[in-house]
């Protein structure tokens, strides 16, 4: 048996939150690669139509679903189509997040629960959906994505940091508590990586120039580079597949080092 086989998802079932574009889109196309059968959801009609589409572009049969990962009845009753149209859920990846970049004190408190529900509230609903299926079979594999935002703050993003923390530690617990029944919790913590919910931080200034916070993460990245979704692949297929099954209740960040870097002098 070559070592590359215990990198195979073939026959899993594997459900990607949030996968209809961005990261979740990245990590599912991988996972399909690797052979496992795709679901995933998100709330727009349009995207749910749209990631069909580009799924199918990439020779990919995705099963997409309607659901918002904070309402437990829409959550239970997509894991229980899952499990009836293509079987009980193998991986989960808590990809499914928002960030809203404001001043602490001007956020509303009701803007600070909206993210902390979707970023930290829905990760504890999704997995609590999926480990008593988990248990049953004797085996599984939970993902959550965390964030950089799991160790440092900075200014405008503390709903976000605050539920990134406190998912690192979701992680660690769901290790502690279901790890003897072979079942791994681990997160990737990605860096600063090209995508949507990151755009308005990539724009072109009205000069031309780039803006100042793009210039800022290429001088605090070794790589010199923004990440793209596709450098989340290999390390989202290691902790889905069986050569993880001794590394439990760890975050694994790809950030192209900028956790280690103190920064480029200017
Ligand atoms: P994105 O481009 O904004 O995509 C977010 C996805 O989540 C979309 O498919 C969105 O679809 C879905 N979603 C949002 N709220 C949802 C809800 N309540 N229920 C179901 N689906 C929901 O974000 P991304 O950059 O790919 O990030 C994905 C994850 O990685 C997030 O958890 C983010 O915090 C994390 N992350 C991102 C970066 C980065 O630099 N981009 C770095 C570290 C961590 P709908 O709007 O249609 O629901
Ligand atoms: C921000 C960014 C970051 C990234 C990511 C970094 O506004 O600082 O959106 O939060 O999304 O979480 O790991």
């Amino acid at each position: 048996m070559s070592i590359l086989d215990s990198f195979s998802l073939q026959g899993k079932v594997a459900l990607v939150t949030g996968g209809a574009y961005g990261i979740g889109f990245a990590i599912a196309e991988a996972y399909a690669k690797a052979g496992a059968k795709i679901a995933f959801n998100c709330r727009g009609q349009e995207h749910l139509e749209k990631a069909l589409a580009d799924y199918r572009a990439k020779g990919i049969e995705a099963k997409g679903y309607l659901c918002d990962v904070t309402d437990e009845a829409q959550v239970q009753e997509m894991v229980g189509q899952i499990k009836e149209e293509l079987g009980v859920i193998d991986i989960l990846v808590n990809n499914a997040g928002i960030i809203k970049r404001i001043p602490m004190t001007e956020m509303s408190a009701a803007e600070f629960r909206q993210v902390v529900d979707i970023d930290l509230n829905a990760p504890f609903i999704m997995s609590k959906a999926v480990l008593p299926d988990m248990i049953e079979k004797g085996h599984g594999k939970i993902i959550n994505i965390c964030s950089m935002m799991s160790e440092l703050g900075r200014e405008t993003v503390s709903a976000y940091a605050a539920a990134k923390g406190g998912l690192k530690m979701l992680t660690k617990n769901i290790c502690s508590e279901y790890g003897e029944y072979n079942i791994q919790c681990n997160g990737i913590g990605p860096g600063y990586i090209a995508t949507p919910q990151t755009a308005p931080l990539r724009e072109t200034q009205a000069d031309g120039s780039r803006h100042p916070f793009d210039q800022f993460i290429i001088s605090k990245t070794p790589a010199a580079r923004w990440g793209n979704p596709e450098d989340l692949m290999g390390p989202a297929v290691f902790l889905a597949s069986d050569a993880s099954d001794f590394v439990n209740g760890q975050i694994l960040y790809v950030d192209g080092g900028i956790l280690a870097y103190i920064g480029k002098q200017p």
